[in-house]
């Protein structure tokens, strides 16, 4: 009872980083419950140390601990199934575990009652304390463990049989790490989490215990290779010290079944050769490809293969020679045909520089892969996959599946994926994407008249191939919590149960990940169940509706709003928005023709507005904002609405969470960890909001039906304040600050005051927010005083704490709000904002708003 108490002392006041994830293996709640029902030892069959039996059999008795607190011994034994350890063969309960092969050695007649597995397939029978778990290679026995240690540590400890083969071979990770710091887009590209786990200073790091804990993360969801360079590739990943380097995230890696493959610059053979050229067709550029791959086995013989991002947003490719892309991946799939490795060929193939939306109305940058790939399916080696993303652009918030996926039927596919969240908030705004993923793999393309799934195209069950699956951008950093928030997590654990099984729900995945990560506590499960399952269509509802994409800053972080970004520039994002209407026409009669590359049942569909759903309307159709919907709404007033009901949802988290406060699971730090970011997204969703209302009302001139737009009763605006120090600045783009001005310190040293007289505020308790611009370089302070009283002090610190794109503009990334509760108001008290700015950072204050109790705006 003693212990029992220290435990659940120490279990309550334990801080918990986030490093195990859902790895934690925490004392389950009913653990009393499952003891009897628990092996005493674990018999491991021919393991070797450093590879996944071996570690099956350690990942077992960490966990049955963890989870129940009983200690396991491990008896490991060898292919005679002779015991390896000296100990005599115990007779009590055992899990046993081990690949097919090892037990048909040791038990050939109950290893024929083993089903057949397909390739990482496990077979798992639990019955009266004993459990049985084989794989059908090495990892394949991994997983099966991982996957019983899930269950367990759920508190399900039921006897049960389950035999599971992946749905598709190839289920990766990409990462887009540079080798040095200030590459593209600093450290890890498009990474949220901190810097590389893998590489520094141009090097590979010498201390690679992250790269260990990733794989073992991975591998418990059954993901199986990682691509640890980015597709951005520096030629000099292939330079020997590197190549070295790289062993040795292989070899961190192996114990999980977790192969490593590396993402090649097309350019190699003479930036890094020193050959006159790339020319895939030239016989000494395949001679050198091939010769480095041959270096690359011979210090990594599991090497998974290769990634290639050719002739796209700058990138060297076979087509800088005129030949085809069949040429380019070709070259790379015969230099790995011999020892076994695939390339994963990108179809995120278009030209950034070109396209001229003012010119050509049937420019569309959405064609691109389909022309581009256009009559090269069967033209492809048995080796390469192409890698399409999910949509024709970019990873938005809503696209069509990429038709590209109906037109490869003789190529296998994979199915590109973002867990990094680029375009959906950059884990400072929660949005768990399963619902997302489930709807694309769902989608069914209906090739030659026929189902045809998204997911059972890249399964290669459609067309009959053996290869296909998915690739993860995942971008985890060095920032403990691996991709820089708790929640956001989810998204690469659905990742990893989806790449396996496209048929779990979204809503089971969750369950299981917060069972794991947080506890079982009921209470706890439901309420970020429900946060997790809203977070998709809020974060569609007030960043970009109706198929217009995320409307983001394109041309900088891809983080804040700014709708205006998307049109006038080459990178073909386009929404084509003018005073009287909006969207891309996409259509075969008068538009760029995009809707003619799905097959015809889904062509005939997008074709016309009437049949296309209202969630892709402006991707397909230029509509007049007065044009009706579906629904029964405007364009213009839909436009409106979502905004506002995803900005009110935005605003429910924060309470939603703080109901969990002090629940089993929901220790200090992490509880104040995902508070301050689901804090910061309410506020930002209203800077979403704001600015994208603003934008279409002020290019539409349509007023809101409801009279919202526009229209702040509770705002005091910055400008409109009496200034000292602080000067009235213009913001750009405009949209992006309430009354299209905030103000600023007038030097970068000048200590300034804003303030204003509560004339018009009846005495009482109110909550009052300040919205504010936090930008990067600069470490300003603001404090808020009421009648006298200092409300609060906060500093501009979010660059070294949400990990999102830092910007040093005063803009839609930057624009913040922080609210302060419960304050008592007078009538006729003076509200002054003190701002000292530091560094690059000018004390920016857009707004005070005065809010009665129960209204946020
Ligand atoms: O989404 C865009 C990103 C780029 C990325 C590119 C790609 C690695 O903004 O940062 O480059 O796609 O997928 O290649």
């Amino acid at each position: 009872m003693r212990s029992l108490l220290l435990l659940a002392a120490i279990g309550l006041a334990a801080a918990e980083d986030g490093l195990a994830a859902w790895l934690r293996y925490a004392r389950v709640d009913n653990a009393k419950a499952c003891l009897g029902k628990l092996p005493s030892s674990i018999v491991t069959l021919n393991a070797t140390k450093g590879l996944p039996v071996y570690t099956a059999g350690q990942e077992l008795a960490q966990g049955i601990q963890g989870f129940f607190g009983k200690k396991l011994d491990i008896d490991e034994h060898d292919e005679r199934g002779k015991p390896r350890n000296n100990r005599p063969g115990k007779k009590s309960n055992a899990v046993t575990v081990g690949t097919v092969a090892a037990y048909k050695a040791s038990n050939p007649r109950e290893a024929a009652k083993v089903p057949e597995l397909g390739d990482d397939g496990f077979y798992l029978s639990v019955s009266r304390g004993n459990a049985l778990i084989l794989g059908q290679n090495e990892r394949g026995a991994l997983y099966g463990a991982f996957r019983w240690l899930a269950l367990l540590g759920q508190g399900n400890c039921s006897d049960f049989t389950l035999a599971s083969t992946p749905d598709a071979p190839i289920r990766w990770v990409n990462q887009w790490d540079n080798l040095q710091d200030g590459g593209t887009h600093g450290s890890v590209e498009r990474g949220y989490g901190g810097d590389s786990i893998f590489f520094w200073d141009g090097y590979v790091r010498p201390d690679l215990t992250r790269a260990g804990q990733y794989a073992r993360l991975l591998a418990s969801i059954g993901l199986n290779a990682v691509v640890v360079n980015n597709v951005n590739a520096d030629p000099r990943t292939l330079t020997p010290e590197l190549l070295d380097g790289l062993a040795r995230i292989a070899d961190e890696f192996r114990p999980y079944g977790v192969q490593l493959a590396m993402a090649l610059n097309f350019a190699s053979p003479q930036t890094l050769g020193g050959l006159d050229t790339f020319d895939p067709l030239e016989d000494k550029v395949q001679a050198w490809w091939d010769n480095i791959t041959n270096e690359i086995y011979r210090r990594i013989p599991d090497m998974a293969g290769y990634l290639v991002k050719a002739n796209s947003e700058g990138q060297p490719g076979p087509m800088t020679y005129n030949r085809t892309l069949a040429d380019g991946a070709n070259m790379f799939g015969r230099s790995l045909k011999p020892h076994g490795g695939i390339i994963l060929f990108r179809a995120f193939v278009y030209n950034h520089q070109t396209l001229n939306q003012t010119l050509d109305w049937k420019a569309d940058r959405a064609r691109a892969a389909v022309d581009y790939f256009d009559g090269l399916d069967g033209k492809f080696l048995d080796n390469v996959v192409v890698q399409i993303k999910y949509g024709p652009i970019d990873f938005q918030v809503r696209e069509p599946v990429s038709p590209l996926f109906a037109h490869l039927v003789k190529t296998p596919t994979a199915i590109e994926l973002q867990i990094t969240q680029e375009y959906l908030g950059q884990q400072a705004h929660l949005v768990y994407l399963a619902p997302m993923w489930k709807e694309l793999l769902d989608f069914d393309l209906r090739v030659d008249g026929k189902e045809s799934r998204t997911k059972d195209i890249i399964s290669g069950k459609r067309f009959n191939r053996k290869l296909g699956g998915y690739a993860g951008v995942v971008n985890v950093g060095t920032n403990t919590t691996w991709l820089g928030s708790h929640l956001a997590m989810s998204n690469l654990y659905a990742y990893g149960r989806l790449a396996w099984d496209p048929e779990v729900t979204s809503e089971g995945i969750l369950r299981e990940w917060i069972a794991l990560t947080f506890s079982d506590d009921r209470k706890v499960i439901d309420v970020i169940t429900r946060m997790s399952m809203l977070s998709w269509p809020t974060y569609e509802n007030y960043t970009g509706n109706l198929g217009v994409q995320t409307l983001t800053d394109i041309l900088l972080g891809h983080y804040g709003p700014n709708p205006g970004s998307q049109d006038g520039n080459p990178w073909g994002q386009w929404t084509r928005a003018d005073s009287d209407s909006i969207g891309m026409d996409r259509t075969v009669w008068n538009g760029t023709g995009f809707a003619g590359q799905y097959p015809p049942e889904i062509a005939a569909q997008y074709e016309h507005i009437e049949t296309t759903p209202d969630n892709l309307l402006l991707w397909f159709h230029h509509v007049p904002y007065t044009h009706v919907l579906k629904s029964g709404k405007t364009v213009i007033q839909h436009f409106y609405d979502a905004h506002y009901a995803g900005a009110a949802v935005a605003q429910t988290f924060p309470t939603l969470w703080q109901s969990l406060r002090g629940r089993r699971g929901i220790d200090k730090e992490r509880y104040e960890h995902v508070l301050y970011r689901l804090n910061y997204q309410a506020g930002h969703a209203l800077v979403w909001r704001d600015s994208v209302n603003n934008f279409y009302f002020n290019k539409s001139s349509i007023p809101d039906e409801l009279g919202r737009v526009g229209n702040h009763p509770y705002r005091i605006e910055a400008e409109a304040m009496t200034l000292d120090g602080y000067v009235p600045y213009d913001v750009s783009p405009f949209e992006a600050a309430s009354g299209t001005k905030c103000i600023v310190t007038r030097t970068n040293s000048t200590r300034a005051t804003a303030s204003t007289v509560l004339r018009n505020v009846k005495t009482g308790v109110y909550d009052v927010a300040v919205n504010y611009y936090d930008v990067a370089h600069g470490n300003a302070t603001w404090e808020l005083y009421v009648g006298g009283h200092r409300v609060g002090k906060w500093k501009g610190d979010h660059e070294y704490i949400l990990g999102k794109a830092p910007s040093p503009y005063i803009d839609g990334q930057t624009a913040a709000r922080v609210t302060f509760r419960d304050v008592r108001v007078r009538k006729g008290d003076v509200l002054k904002i003190v701002g000292t700015p530091d560094g690059e950072e000018p004390a920016p204050v857009d707004y005070v708003s005065v809010l009665p109790k129960g209204i946020v705006d």
